[in-house]
């Protein structure tokens, strides 16, 4: 009896530990839930995808993470959650930026009405915050120490819905952010996570966005009389 346990734990423990890395994420494209699937497709994190509903969120939203028996809500949670626990480049300055992602950026690209639909961005207007993103991102490719992290995963997954949900958009006043909105909706593991209809859209956009913003060309032809 003792042996066939014994057997029967070796044959079945490196299995269950090949086909699952203990998370489930429970969510769909086209809510938020693929920016954690973008960062654990980055990282190669192995989890295992399950529908919206039913679901363990205390208020029934998605994104929602089972780890074990602990449940991480709030998108930004989840990130860090795997920033935490999978990514050896994580750093202390990632985090600003997916706090930053939920609490600022999240009102600026999406106005929702009481019932909490879409009905239009602020993107793209006068805005101090989004003026020195702007610029940081004709600095730099990436938000943080010029390499990919989990803090472009956060604030590239919010700006690249935008195009999705207001089809008349403009954000021709912020080339380079629009330039970096391209250069995630490239990436393989976005691509994967978001689906080719989302990230194609967001590439034709933003081709449409640099071509109206001119260019060095528009700007020589506005700034020419001077
Ligand atoms: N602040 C939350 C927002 C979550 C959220 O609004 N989820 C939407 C889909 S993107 C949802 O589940 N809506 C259905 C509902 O509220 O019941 C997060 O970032 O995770
Ligand atoms: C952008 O401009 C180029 C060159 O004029 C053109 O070939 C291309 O179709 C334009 N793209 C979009 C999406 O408007």
């Amino acid at each position: 009896m003792r042996s066939l346990l014994l057997v029967t734990a070796i044959l079945t423990l490196p299995f269950s530990n090949a086909l699952s890395s203990g998370l489930t994420l429970y969510g769909s494209q086209g809510s938020r839930s693929p920016l954690v699937n973008w960062y654990m497709n980055e990282l190669g994190v192995d989890y295992e995808m399950l529908p919206p509903r039913p679901n363990p969120h205390p208020f029934g939203q998605v994104p929602v993470l089972t780890d074990g028996d602990d449940v991480i809500f709030e998108s930004g949670a989840i990130l860090l959650h795997i920033a935490n626990k999978f990514d050896k480049a994580f750093k202390p300055s990632h985090t600003p930026w997916v706090v930053w992602a939920n609490t600022c950026l999240d009102p600026i690209c999406f106005k929702e009405n009481e019932r909490g639909q879409v009905i239009g961005t602020s993107l793209g207007k006068p805005n101090r915050k989004i003026d020195v993103l702007e610029e940081m991102l004709g600095q730099s490719d990436f938000l943080v120490s010029n390499e990919f992290s989990v803090a472009d995963c956060a604030v590239a997954s919010y700006l690249n819905y935008v195009p999705l949900f207001n089809p008349d958009a403009s954000l021709s006043s912020i080339p380079n952010t629009v330039k970096y909105m391209s250069r995630m909706a490239s990436r393989p593991a976005f691509v994967e996570a978001f689906g080719e209809g989302h990230a194609g859209l967001v590439q034709v956009k933003c081709e449409e966005f640099l071509n109206s913003s001119g260019g060095p060309a528009g700007e020589k032809k506005i700034f020419g009389i001077f």
